[in-house]
């Protein structure tokens, strides 16, 4: 099988770091390099985590984990940031008590940078947090666009609600374009082909009691233990949803890398608000860039390949 290179960059919240783990799984997929920024995260905790994920479920692939050193313009909620330090305390990473996989030398968007020049075919990116490494290795080696095959973002959405609850804010934005909005403009200013997995579609996947229990009843499988334990700290959707109800946004994103069939996608010209009260929105415009929105996933066949990834450890 021809094995896609993908560079990933993360921002260490629970379903970002599945996604690590369910790409470490998937047979058509080589990761060239991982890097994490500390958005919906703290730095430490969502790299010790990475390491130790690549190291138990790597098969004993070769890479090193970049730190960020980037900042955003409108920070994370405290609690959200809390998560990394869970994972990284779950006992099936702290088994050897040792760790292997290094931190990288250089930050994360020079580690970037290297690791598409290094790479003889074009590199597809990953991207599960915001856009702001991104942003700043383009500024730094505008070289690698054409390198670039293409990028796929948890990111945005063209409906009215987005899932940004602050305040001088109008709530049309998505968390990821909220952090750094105006790094998502540079990277609409780009003709990098963009992948969108929106709001649309990510909403279509809330965690529900029932997958819970699916994952609770085949916990004999470490992966999939592994998939339970991670979502045990996360709250799920049950009557109504609250502002920190968990959906599997970067898992969605993830699973769109290893089975393109999962969903359904058009195309929509847009641009990126960079500042003021809807900063971050994604908005439809004629004379926009075009992106291409998931907007519909089958859901059933989407907890199926991931489950069937996790069982795989
Ligand atoms: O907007 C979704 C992005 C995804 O990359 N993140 C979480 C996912 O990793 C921010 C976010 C929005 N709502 C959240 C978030 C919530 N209720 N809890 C934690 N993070
Ligand atoms: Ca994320």
């Amino acid at each position: 099988m021809t094995k896609k290179p993908i560079y990933f960059n993360h921002d260490g919240g629970v379903d970002d770091l599945i996604s690590l783990f369910l790409l470490l799984r998937m047979d058509n997929v080589e990761l060239t390099g991982v890097s994490v920024i500390p958005a919906d995260c703290y730095l430490e905790p969502a790299v010790y985590a990475s390491r130790k994920i690549i190291d138990r479920f790597g098969n004993g692939v070769k890479l090193d984990v970049a730190e960020s050193n980037s900042r955003g313009k409108n920070p994370f909620p405290k609690d959200w940031r809390m998560h990394a330090f869970l994972v990284d305390a779950l006992p099936i990473l702290n088994e050897s008590g040792k760790i292997d996989t290094p931190v990288a030398e250089k930050p994360a968007h020079l580690h970037m940078i290297d690791a598409i020049r290094n790479t003889s075919e074009k590199t597809t990116l990953l991207f599960t947090g915001p856009l702001t490494d991104l942003a700043r290795a383009l500024d730094e080696a505008p070289d690698i666009e054409e390198k670039i095959e293409r990028l796929v973002w948890m990111g945005g959405t063209f409906r009215e609600d987005g899932n940004v609850h602050e305040p001088e804010h109008d709530g049309t934005a998505e968390w990821n374009a909220f952090w750094d909005p105006e790094a998502a403009a540079r990277v609409w200013e780009t003709s990098i082909e963009i992948d969108l997995v929106a709001l649309e579609s990510t909403n279509q996947v809330p965690l529900t009691l029932d997958v819970r229990e699916r994952w609770a009843k085949e916990r004999n499988y470490i992966g999939v233990d592994f998939l339970g334990q991670c979502y045990a700290m996360v709250p799920p959707l049950v009557h109504f949803k609250t502002n920190s109800t968990y959906y599997l946004w970067d898992v969605l994103t993830t699973a769109f890398i290893g089975n393109t069939t999962l969903v359904d996608v058009k195309t929509v010209n847009s641009i990126v608000i960079p500042d003021g009260p809807s900063q971050g929105r994604t908005v439809e415009t004629p004379d926009g860039r075009p992106v291409n929105v998931v907007y519909d996933v089958d859901r059933d066949a989407f907890f199926d390949y991931i489950t069937e990834l996790a069982k795989q450890v």
